[in-house]
């Protein structure tokens, strides 16, 4: 709710760019933790589940895209495939939490289990995603902060 009012304030106030260029200065002070996450970018390559033990380890969890905000953020430090907390047990995120698909974007012909084998999601450079086999290594994005998980 929080993040509407914003959104409100800044299309009202701001160019998109300038309000782009704003909202990462109030999300880098730390005042919109409850609502959105930071991500940090791994780039040892790792299986999903080797990436998923990684991020919980040092980390909170592989990182999970539950609204735009959160897909603009991993696009902003995204370099190339890299795993996150999608995978197709149901398609869950790796914490569980139901899969907000209005928040998914797939890229163009995903997912489609070109393997046969293809349970986990990883992001592209564009903040699109892919599905590809668990077993493949690949950077991956942790999330950054328990109030990500526990707000
Ligand atoms: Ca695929």
């Amino acid at each position: 709710m929080i993040q509407k009012t914003f959104h409100l304030l800044m299309h009202s106030c701001f160019s998109s760019a300038a309000a782009a260029v704003y909202l990462n200065a109030v999300l880098s002070t730390g005042l919109f933790l409850k609502t959105s996450c930071y991500f940090i970018l791994i780039q040892e390559p790792k299986t999903w589940t080797e990436a998923q033990s990684y991020c919980e380890q040092y980390h909170v969890d592989l990182a999970t895209i539950q609204s735009d905000e959160d897909r603009y953020k991993i696009q902003e430090i995204a370099a190339n495939e890299a795993w996150i907390g999608l995978s197709m047990n149901l398609w869950l995120w790796s914490d569980q939490s139901k899969v907000t698909w209005m928040s998914v974007k797939w890229a163009a012909g995903q997912p489609d289990n070109a393997s046969g084998n293809e349970k986990c999601g990883f992001v592209l450079e564009t903040g699109l995603i892919g599905d590809d086999g668990c077993s493949h290594t690949l950077p991956f994005f942790c999330s950054e902060f328990h109030s990500c998980v526990n707000p």
